[in-house]
């Protein structure tokens, strides 16, 4: 595996609606992130991914783009995110963005060109089908939905729309859309853009001809799934878009890719592949069910690392994986991995030295670094998210009461993520002196960044110095490209892996509240971690604390 130079870096994630708001406005925008980049500095992070900020309807806050050249004025202005480029490079960050390009928004001059003249230059950049009186071109259901055809106005066609109806789906069997999405990226990149999030990419080759598939559910349609499994071919867009543009400027990308299969790997993050690297899912979409999200399965600590080691696995040395524990889409990760009520300091520390340590790329989401949790939802109306209120309507659906369909949408809700930052225990948790888009977590009194920049023992400092140890001349080598091998794996509620390169590194957490013993083949030379105070040892044999995490060099 060939080196590059962002295989060292910790990436972190902003969503920026929610990140800190400058003007009072109750939204947050590029101003508050340019004032809190000291914050991340601090922290430690190099490389900051921005969720879109471009000009936006915002009906999927913001991943359904208007001009894929301007910056939506709630964010700020094309002035403001060429100052945030500029101050992230005096300090040695990178400036990441979302990469929306399996469809626009509907209110997208395309678009608009499209439903004037659906036979002209721009109906070819969207999948248009002439409408047949009360038949739907395919039994597919969006992802938010729904079938994946609406009409498309003024016209007697029909369009197709993956995602929300305000997100037609760019036609990327024509070259002139291609053409148009790689001028766009070069231009960014020209801008001193290290590089992408690339949202959705999976969805861009469609299987042709459409044609349905069976029903999956008692609505007639289909999961768009089905449809791209059946779907050939992606590998000629992906390699075309590679070239065209990441590779001329050693750009870095990292890929929002599901459901890969493991012969592809090589092509996708392999040396030369067509992204720098991608996320892995697998702990997220453990226990997913087609019937919706009422129907999802727990994930217990052992399905947990299964998850974890299975990524490792596949992955191998072929490339680099971005580890994550949570991001904008999905609930936080310390309320959905670890086991209901023993969400605390310890079990949080715990989560994050076994996920950081995994080989690969960190990234972490806002928030995360405090160990910030799920908010409560007391009614359907605090929703704002469009995928939670599609969920909420399934589960009814199904037959649940009200109240078990709520239960089932709060835990996966993506609102989870989205609830403000927490950076004190001022009004609003110090988000903003407006009032905010969208309710702030009532834990902010206890959870905030303020109050844990002030103690050394805090989640906040934890990472920090998980940070610190990835960049330590020492030890870099070993947690950057060290191998990644299971550890006592037949004790339960143990994750447990040695990282071995130039050193060898043991991390072992007690994944449970309860005590736990672990007898060492050697013993360990040095403890570079701990999240307790001690360490209890009777000669080789350890007695773990609950949710203890240890990293240890051998
Ligand atoms: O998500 C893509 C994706 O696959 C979603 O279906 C995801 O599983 C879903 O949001 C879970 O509820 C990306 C973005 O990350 C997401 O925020 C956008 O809504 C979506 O694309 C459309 O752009
Ligand atoms: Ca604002």
């Amino acid at each position: 595996m060939t080196k590059k130079w962002w295989h060292d870096k910790v990436a972190y994630q902003i969503y920026p609606k929610s990140f800190y708001d400058s003007n009072g406005d109750g939204i947050g925008d590029i101003p508050g992130i340019i004032s809190k980049l000291d914050y991340l500095q601090e922290l430690g992070v190099d490389m900051i991914w921005l969720s879109p900020c471009y000009s936006s309807p915002l009906a999927d806050q913001g991943y359904d783009i208007s001009d894929y050249y301007n910056i939506d004025p709630r964010f700020g202005t094309m002035e403001d995110m060429e100052r945030l480029i500029a101050e992230a490079k005096k300090r040695d960050m990178y400036i990441l963005m979302d990469l929306v390009v399996n469809h626009c928004s509907d209110e997208h001059e395309w678009f608009r060109k499209a439903c004037e003249d659906p036979d002209g230059e721009y109906g070819d950049f969207f999948y248009l089908r002439e409408k047949d009186g009360e038949k739907l071109p395919t039994n597919w259901r969006s992802y938010f939905g729904g079938p994946v055809w609406d009409d498309l106005p003024g016209t007697n066609r029909q369009y197709l729309h993956v995602f929300h109806k305000k997100q037609p789906d760019l036609n990327w069997e024509n070259p002139k859309l291609r053409e148009e999405v790689y001028k766009n990226i070069n231009w960014w990149l020209e801008k001193g853009l290290a590089g992408f999030r690339i949202d959705a990419i999976i969805n861009i080759k469609k299987a042709l001809p459409f044609r349905d598939y069976a029903p999956d559910r008692s609505d007639g349609l289909c999961s768009i799934n089905t449809m791209l499994k059946d779907a050939e071919g992606i590998g000629t867009f992906l390699g075309e878009m590679r070239d065209r543009t990441f590779s001329v400027y050693d750009a870095f990308s990292v890929g929002e890719v599901f459901n890969e299969k493991p012969e592809v790997i090589p092509d996708f993050i392999g040396d030369g592949g067509y992204f720098s690297t991608m996320f892995d899912f697998n702990e997220a979409i453990f226990g997913q069910s087609g019937k919706g999200w009422y129907d999802a399965e727990p994930i217990t600590p052992e399905d947990y690392k299964n998850c974890c080691f299975a990524s490792q696995k596949k992955v191998g040395d072929i490339g680099f994986l971005s580890n994550i524990i949570e991001n904008h889409d999905e609930p936080r990760g310390v309320s959905r991995y670890i086991p209901e009520g023993d969400c605390c300091k310890e079990s949080k520390k715990m989560l994050a030295a076994l996920n950081f340590m995994l080989r690969g790329l960190p990234f972490i989401y806002q928030g995360q670094e405090l160990g910030m949790e799920n908010i409560p939802f007391s009614s359907i109306d605090e929703v704002d998210d469009i995928s939670s209120l599609d969920e909420y309507q399934v589960a009814l659906d199904a037959g649940l009461s009200p109240e078990d369909a709520l239960k089932a949408v709060a835990r996966f809700s993506r609102d989870n993520a989205r609830t403000p930052m927490q950076w004190s225990d001022a009004a609003h948790a110090g988000f903003t002196t407006g009032k905010p888009w969208l309710r702030v977590n009532p834990n902010y009194l206890s959870i905030n960044a303020a109050s844990q920049l002030e103690d050394p023992d805090s989640v906040f400092h934890f990472y920090q110095k998980l940070i610190r140890l990835r960049k330590d001349p020492v030890y870099k080598e070993t947690i950057v490209y060290g191998t990644l091998e299971p550890a006592f794996r037949e004790q339960h509620n143990l994750m447990a892996y040695y990282r071995r390169g130039d050193k060898t590194l043991l991390v072992i957490g007690n994944y449970q509240s309860g005590k736990q013993a672990v007898t060492l083949p050697l013993p360990y030379t040095k403890v570079l971690l701990n999240n307790y105070a001690d360490i209890t040892r009777e000669g080789s044999t350890i007695l773990l604390h609950g949710y203890q995490v240890l990293i240890l060099e051998m």
